[in-house]
């Protein structure tokens, strides 16, 4: 099985890395190519679910990752600030952390596995052969390529991968502020403020801002107005719309207040097919989604991990064979992911609570590590 095939990878983001080191730890040569002159990720914080957390465990990651993460007692909904569902979920497994610690533990696991990662390095596109084009001109060939490179993925583009994308009404701003856990008690004194808590407000205008603690110190907020509330979706933050809206959160507010940031709108792009001879996408540039099911990294480490199995079993002569086998078994499971997401997105369904329960636990309890996942029950 171990090959020292060579593979490059395209993008040092959550697919990407998880893709890396999940080849070079069953005996592939992996370099990762880097655009930005520096290894870091942008963002706040982000939630990973049991889908995620399996492919962390087979990479030795989890216990860096669990040393500063965090799981809430509780998901948490409210309407006007009124408590609507506090779900504890029960057997599903999920955490909070941020995302710079995220992307350190796998820039570790990466570098352990023999990965080696270059930054400034822009790759700009890929024939189905396995011929790769970085942006100076220079070519590689690879026995396998990965185009993990994001929503606007070079890689895929370069391969005229035709793709729909659609926008939904709303979007948010994401920060990372100090917990101010004393303070919010004191507004408060009765509110749990290590639950995870969903606020909306769609009365008399739609706000809401989502409170995630990621540990001790730190908690992820992330801000969402409709794409036409200039007011709403203005960075820095309008500080005295938003505490007039949720006076409760004043002292994060005033924390958000202090930083930059960036609206996204909310929207979803799907691919034609993820393959193409040697070369395969994952990730957002195979399967961009709205943030509302918190799985578009969650899903993008999963195909990371489907993949190197996949890639990893099958004979040089078969590789390409073996990756349109892989995306018809693993696509549908992130299809419906994002079909969900979009749909929550588009309806503000979340916003009814008691949600986890059903279909859209689905990819939170998916198990990509499990051989026998395919089997069909007896
Ligand atoms: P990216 O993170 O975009 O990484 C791509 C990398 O490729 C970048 O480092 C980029 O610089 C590099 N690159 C780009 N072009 C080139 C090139 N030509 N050559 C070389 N390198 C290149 N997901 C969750 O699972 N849980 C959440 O709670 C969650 N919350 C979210 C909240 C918001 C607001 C948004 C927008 C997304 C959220 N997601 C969440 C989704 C998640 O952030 C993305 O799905 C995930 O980060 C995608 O990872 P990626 O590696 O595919 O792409
Ligand atoms: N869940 C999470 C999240 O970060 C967002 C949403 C849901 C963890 C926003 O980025 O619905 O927008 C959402």
């Amino acid at each position: 099985m171990t090959t020292g095939r060579r593979a490059e990878v395209s993008g040092a983001g959550f697919a990407g890395l998880t893709a890396a080191t999940a080849l070079a730890k069953r005996g592939w040569k992996v370099r990762v190519h880097e655009r930005s002159p520096e290894l870091r990720t942008e963002g706040a914080g982000i939630v990973l679910w049991g889908n995620s957390l399996r492919v962390l465990d087979k990479l030795g990651a989890t216990h860096d990752l669990e040393s500063r993460a965090m799981r809430s007692p509780a998901y948490e909904t409210r309407m006007n600030n009124s408590i609507k569902s506090q779900e504890e979920m029960e057997g599903v497994r999920w955490i909070s952390v941020t995302r710079p610690h995220l992307f350190r533990t796998l820039l570790t696991a990466a570098r352990e596995a023999g990965v080696e990662v270059i930054s400034g390095s822009e790759i700009a596109g890929a024939t189905p052969e396995g011929v790769v084009t970085l942006a100076d001109g220079d070519t590689i060939e690879a026995d396998l390529v990965v185009g993990a490179d994001g929503v606007n993925s070079a890689v895929r583009d370069s391969l005229d991968i035709p793709l729909k994308r659609e926008r939904s009404r709303d979007g948010i701003t994401r920060f990372l502020v100090p917990r101010r856990k004393a303070d919010l008690q004191r507004l408060e004194p009765d509110t749990e403020w290590d639950n995870y808590i969903d606020f909306w407000n769609l009365e008399p205008r739609v706000l809401r801002v989502l409170y995630v603690p990621c540990n001790e110190d730190e908690v992820y907020i992330a801000l969402m107005a409709p794409v036409d509330d200039a007011q709403g979706s203005r960075v820095p933050i309008d500080l005295d719309l938003w505490t007039a809206s949720f006076p409760h959160l004043a002292p994060i507010l005033e924390e958000a207040a202090e930083l930059p940031g960036r609206y996204y709108g909310y929207q979803t792009t799907r691919v034609d097919h993820w393959t193409e001879g040697r070369v395969a996408i994952i990730g957002d540039a195979a399967h961009a989604m709205c943030p509302a099911l918190a799985q578009g990294a969650g899903t993008a480490m999963q195909n990371a991990w489907t993949l190197a199995e996949a890639a990893t079993a099958a004979s040089d002569a078969d590789l390409a064979q073996a990756l349109i086998d892989w995306e018809r078994l693993e696509r549908p499971y992130t299809d419906r992911a994002q079909d969900r997401s979009q749909y929550y997105a588009d309806t503000r369904q979340m916003a009814e609570g008691s949600q986890f329960q059903g279909d859209i636990l689905e990819t939170a309890l998916y198990d990509p590590t499990d051989p026998k996942r395919h089997e069909v029950a007896v």
